[in-house]
């Protein structure tokens, strides 16, 4: 894993967002990244990039044409960082150019005309993989931390690029080993009869340890799938209740439209909030219950749709008018689904009283959206529901992917196979094949063993010059 690989290609890309912006950032990598930018780059001194020290960032231009009579592109900053130590282990060039489209495109067109391919997405992160820079957990880091969407789950990220998980996960892949060549050796070297028992409860013992490390890992996915990935909210109820009142509280700004008018809401209006770190996703839906034309006919199918997936519903009262009979139809749909109910309005005379939802809500929240009252209570019923008890506090060694988890789960399953041939007295090659098999899916999870399908689809999440 750690040789280079050698790459005859040069790769490069715009690494910076599209759009106008005050810098952007055309990215090289490979054997030739020097000697293309040589051909384009008018540094102030003459110089010649391929004889600048790693490191060092330089002055000038990006020039197309001849030296003598150069059509000047754009002003730029150069960095170079020469192989084996930069983000990909190849010799690195940063362009560091003017953020308009049109410079950025033009200095990607000039570099690609001067030998460069274009890279495909995610391809620099994963050359650094391909490479033995990082593993397959830090490449996944990468990506995490770029679309982390709070604080808690930008640190989950950065601690697993810096190699938590990788290393905890090492960590019990040594201790399998360890097991293996026990088992091996005894294998070859064959065992007394009595000797053969104290070693079965030996045996037992030390995988059932790894088992519970298993265990450990894989008790900390869910929380670490919450921070990285967030859980989705519907907020549903009949015309008028204050389902919009009740987002622009949460949001703490005028992002939806309230009116007296029923049918205000039409289309979907999706935010995301962080609630002690963990990425809420809310939606306001239409109320409506009989659409009236078209476009609400729209507005219905797509709240249907929204309360059908979301992870947790939300459905409001106005805590001012006695239940209706869409109320009822409403509590009827949420079955038994993850529920908070929401008496709204409280500032008014009530007319619902807390004791009427009891029978269908393990959670109910007196509120007042527009005076602001009770927001506060909601975002902790809403907290205690997806977290279900469990503390919030961000192991370093979390698995964070649906596919980091099932690779600790397949794992957590050789291991509990092996433990049970190991009490049952099984053969010693049996029980080290069940052990082969965890190694194999923990190896999937750093990417030490890894299929080129697998990693194509892992890389083709990231964006075009990451
Ligand atoms: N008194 C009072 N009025 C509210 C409250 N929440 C919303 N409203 C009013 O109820 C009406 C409907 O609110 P809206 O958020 O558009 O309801 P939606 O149709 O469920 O989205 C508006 O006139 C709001 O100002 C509240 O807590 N107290
Ligand atoms: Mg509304």
């Amino acid at each position: 894993m750690n040789n280079l690989f050698t790459f005859n290609d040069t790769i490069a890309a715009i690494s910076t967002a599209q759009g106008a912006s005050g810098i952007g950032i055309v990215r090289l990598s490979g054997k030739e990244a020097l000697e293309i930018v040589d051909k384009i780059f008018l540094p102030k001194d003459m110089a010649k990039p391929s004889d600048f020290k790693s490191y060092t960032l330089h002055y000038g231009w990006i020039v197309a044409g001849c030296r003598r009579k150069p059509n000047i592109i754009d002003e730029v900053l150069l960095t170079v960082m020469r192989a084996p130590k930069s983000y990909t282990r190849e010799d690195v060039v940063e362009i560091n150019c003017h953020g308009g489209i049109v410079s950025l495109r033009s200095i990607l067109e000039l570099v690609l005309a001067n030998g460069a391919r274009l890279a495909a997405p995610g391809e620099f992160t994963k050359r650094a993989f391909l490479n033995g820079r990082i593993d397959l957990a830090q490449a996944e880091a990468v990506l995490d931390i770029i679309q982390s969407k709070t604080e808690a789950s930008l640190r989950l990220s950065n601690e697993q690029l810096k190699g938590a998980l990788s290393d905890g996960l090492n960590n019990i892949r040594k201790s399998i080993l360890d097991i293996l060549s026990l088992l091996e050796a005894s294998i070859d070297f064959g065992e007394e009869e009595d000797a053969t028992k104290t070693k079965n409860g030996r045996l037992t013992s030390r995988i059932r340890s790894i088992n519970n490390q298993l265990k450990q890992v894989l008790d900390s996915a869910s929380i670490g799938r919450l921070l990285r990935e967030g859980v989705s909210v519907v907020i549903c109820g009949r015309p008028n209740v204050g389902k919009s009142s009740l987002l622009n509280a949460l949001l703490k700004e005028e992002r939806v439209i309230v009116t007296p008018i029923a049918g205000t809401t039409r289309d979907i209006i999706e935010e995301t909030l962080d609630i002690r770190g963990i990425p809420v996703k809310i939606a306001d839906t239409a109320g409506i219950i009989e659409p009236r034309d078209l476009a609400e006919h729209e507005a219905v199918n797509r709240a249907r749709r929204y309360f059908g997936k979301a992870d947790l519903i939300v459905l409001v009262f106005d805590a001012s008018k006695s239940l209706t009979k869409q109320d009822k139809i409403l509590i009827r749909k949420i079955n038994s689904r993850p529920a908070i109910a929401v008496l709204n309005k409280i500032d008014l005379p009530l007319k619902i009283k807390k004791a009427d939802l009891k029978p269908y809500f393990k959670k109910i929240v007196e509120l007042s959206a527009l005076k602001l009252k009770g927001i506060g209570a909601l975002e902790k019923a809403l907290l205690d529901m997806v977290l279900g008890g469990r503390p919030i506090e961000a192991e370093p060694a979390m698995i964070s992917s649906l596919r980091q988890k099932d690779c600790i789960v397949r794992a957590f399953n050789f291991c509990a196979e092996a433990l049970n041939l190991a009490k049952c007295g099984w053969s010693q090659e049996l029980i080290a094949e069940s052990l082969k098999g965890a190694i194999c899916s923990l190896d999937e999870i750093t990417g030490r063993k890894v299929s080129d399908d697998l990693l194509d689809k892992i890389f083709s999440e990231f964006c075009v010059g990451k």
